[in-house]
């Protein structure tokens, strides 16, 4: 087992991991920038080290200053949490190439699942339903509109570097096409300097339905169920559930199944994510696949009683796992806590919090970083806590996170409490009835 890991994060994610690490009995290091030396994960962990300047290109995406962090410090492995250095290949090419161990993928798992196409075409092959379309870059507007004609408007392209919905457009008939086109390539080598398209039939009004599995270093893959991500603003997740209250039972067999296909065909080892478009017909279709660790894990944790952490770590270090798959009993749900103005456009608020009460009691975990006094820094993301409520039945998972929302004070800063209160209250949300369009209709009252 491991004896030392570097945390390459920052926030909640830094100290969920050191958390498990510690009942572990790993030692741990933390790295922090000059904005965070006064957080949590640098006084909870056993050792850290300033590695730069606010900006992420100075500190938490500065791959040489971490790796020079765990040499100094006699790490073994290093833990990347999620964003930041996660899903970057070389990172964990790097890691491997300098002795020390990549809690996650191989670089080889990353890049295949990087690239969108490379990955639907190793998806078709895997026996993985896909949504139909151009199944491969389209050359020039002229193919994509043959593409288009072939398959039916409305369509959707999609940057094959893409991801979290840049360079990506639905386009209704063709007299949109052109424009469109060439506004999300343009876009898309922008962002990514590669701005290679694609094309797929538009599945209209999708659920966000996305598969927990987890792959050892023997080939053995289970799925630990599903988790409902429909409610969305912008491709920023808010709330998430597990189970999902559209799932059935033939449905999970059937998603879980194809998860668990799609990450065989690529040997996966380590924890990971399938997200699947699921529409009104429940027909499913893979979307992407997240070599992470996710913000959400905590609501599969809940439901499955398995640390996710902990089995990241184990598989990591060569240990199998049970094979065995999981369907929740329970119900569990997490509200993501921003600084962030609901009542105005969800603008970013960061500054000191002046005043704290976090919520507890039967049935309620908090992950933060945060502490009454805490500045919270302008230069990364707002999230700084999740709320994740636990019970036997979806009701009674609302009815206890209203109530923790209900007991939560921060003073200084604004939140998207109020909006998950108003939210819990929301008839359609109650009734499970919604898809990834919601957010898009709701009002704050
Ligand atoms: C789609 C789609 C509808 N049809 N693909 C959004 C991010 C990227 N990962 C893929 N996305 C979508 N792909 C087809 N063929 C609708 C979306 C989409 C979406 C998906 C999941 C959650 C929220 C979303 C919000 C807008 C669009």
């Amino acid at each position: 087992m491991f004896k030392k890991i570097l945390i390459a994060n920052r926030g909640e994610i830094a100290l969920r991991v050191i958390r498990t690490c510690r009942e572990m009995g790993i030692k741990t290091v933390a790295v922090y920038s000059t904005a965070d030396k006064d957080s949590l994960h640098v006084k909870f962990a056993d050792e850290a080290v300033c590695i730069g300047k606010p900006q992420g290109a100075d500190s938490y995406l500065n791959i040489p200053r971490i790796i020079a962090a765990a040499e100094i410090t006699n790490a073994d492995a290093i833990h990347p949490g999620y964003g930041f250095l996660a899903e970057n290949a070389s990172f964990s090419q790097i890691c491997a190439d300098s002795g020390i161990k990549f809690i996650g993928p191989t670089p080889h798992m990353i890049n295949s699942m990087g690239d969108k196409i490379t990955a639907k075409e190793t998806m078709i092959k895997a026996g993985v339903p896909v949504v139909p379309g151009s199944g491969g870059l389209l050359r020039d507007l002229d193919e994509a509109k043959s593409v288009a004609k072939e398959i039916g408007y409305p369509i959707m392209l999609k940057a094959t570097a893409g991801g979290g919905g840049k360079g990506m457009r639905v386009v209704h008939g063709e007299d949109e096409l052109e424009k469109a086109f060439n506004s999300a390539k343009a876009e898309a080598g922008a962002a990514f300097k590669n701005d290679g398209m694609y094309m797929e039939k538009f599945v209209e009004e999708p659920r966000h339905i996305e598969i927990q599995i987890a792959g050892d270093q023997f080939g053995t893959v289970c799925h630990l169920s599903e988790r409902d991500c429909s409610i969305q603003r912008r491709h920023q997740k808010l709330v998430e559930e597990s189970p999902s209250p559209f799932m059935t039972p033939e449905l999970r067999e059937k998603m879980g199944e194809a998860a668990k296909k799609a990450a065989a065909a690529i040997n996966y080892e380590s924890v990971g994510t399938i997200e699947f478009l699921v529409d009104k017909h429940r027909n499913f279709y893979f979307m992407e696949m997240n070599t992470r660790i996710q913000v959400e894990h905590c609501v599969t944790e809940e439901v499955t009683n398995f640390d996710l952490i902990k089995e990241q770590i184990l598989i990591a270090a060569g240990r199998p796992i049970s094979g065995r798959d999981y369907t929740p009993d329970m119900h569990a749900i997490e509200c993501r806590i921003n600084a962030e103005d609901p009542y105005n456009d969800f603008r970013p608020s960061p500054g000191k919090i002046t005043v704290l009460h976090q919520p507890g009691g039967h049935g309620i975990r908090v992950d933060s970083h945060v502490y009454a006094g805490y500045v919270i820094p302008p230069y990364y993301d707002s999230m700084i806590a999740k709320i994740i409520a636990v019970a036997r039945t979806r009701e009674e998972a609302i009815n206890t996170m209203y109530r923790a929302l209900s007991e939560y004070v921060i003073e200084g800063v604004k939140t998207t409490i109020p909006f998950h209160l108003q939210l819990m209250q929301n008839e359609d949300f109650r009734a499970g009835n919604f898809t990834t369009k919601f957010l898009e209709s709701f009002k704050m009252v």
